[in-house]
């Protein structure tokens, strides 16, 4: 079977399947698609994956069997349920092995969508970079702020569900496991953007750990290398427009 990923590493959902897929060890050829050049609207890209977004995964075994997918939660649970490594692969999400456990990750995948992917802010943070410094208070202030407000309220929900584990010895997970799961790998895709441009979440030292947790482990690490690198751009240029320290504070 081959396998090819479409994504754009500072795509949140593109390095959530990337990471699914050296995390299960699975070998894949990976295409930069410029999605914000426009690149996801063409026609062409329309034929591999035709909701026309990043990441898109392409499983092809040469003879009858193509499948090409869109949407990221789908792309993970698919390698999961078809990783030749099945006992790392039920351990991000075991689907039809264990309904209860797939059940709670799928509570927490849903969850996110409204509740963080909702108030996702990097769309404006780079809007704010790239303009011009007189437009840039506008954003923080139009755009950005009420984004932080609701991103804060999902920052609350996870610091007191974590909390709620009542367990200081071990770094949260979401199912309280020891080995994450899909669900932690998609919020905290989303999350560590946000904090790669330099906000700050010392108010919710839980979810401080558990992204930390998640940010050490070493595909994580590989693959957020661009995001890095564009975040401390960000910071050092236009941080002070982007209300860093008060905005979760
Ligand atoms: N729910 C989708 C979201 C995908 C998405 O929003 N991708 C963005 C990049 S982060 C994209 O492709 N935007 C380009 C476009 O909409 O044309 C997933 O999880 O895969």
């Amino acid at each position: 079977m081959t396998i090819t990923l479409y994504a754009h590493r500072l795509s949140q959902p593109s390095r959530a399947a990337e990471i699914t897929l050296r995390e299960l060890s699975i070998a894949y050829d990976f295409t930069e698609i410029d999605f914000a050049g426009g690149e996801t609207r063409t026609p062409w890209y329309a034929e591999v994956n035709a909701l026309q977004t990043v990441p898109a995964l392409m499983a092809d075994n040469g003879e009858s069997e193509r499948l090409a997918l869109g949407e990221s939660q789908a792309i993970m649970m698919y390698l999961c349920r078809t990783a030749t490594d099945q006992a790392t692969a039920r351990r991000w999400y075991p689907g039809d092995q264990d309904a209860a456990r797939a059940s709670k990750i799928d509570q927490w995948l849903a969850w996110y969508h409204g509740n963080v992917r909702r108030f996702d802010m990097f769309h404006h943070i780079m809007n704010l970079h790239q303009t011009l410094p007189m437009l840039k208070r506008e954003i923080q202030d139009d755009l950005l702020t009420p984004l932080q407000a609701g991103l804060g309220q999902g920052l609350a929900t996870l610091e007191a569900h974590f909390s709620s584990q009542h367990n200081d010895t071990r770094t949260p997970t979401l199912l309280g496991e020891d080995h994450p799961t899909i669900a932690d790998l998609a919020i905290a895709c989303e999350l560590y953007q946000i904090k790669a441009a330099g906000y700050r979440f010392e108010c919710y030292p839980k979810v401080s750990a558990w992204l930390d947790s998640m940010a050490e482990r070493k595909h994580f690490q590989d693959v957020s290398k661009e995001v890095d690198t564009l975040g401390q751009e960000i910071r050092e240029q236009s941080g002070a427009y982007l209300a860093l320290d008060e905005a979760f504070g």
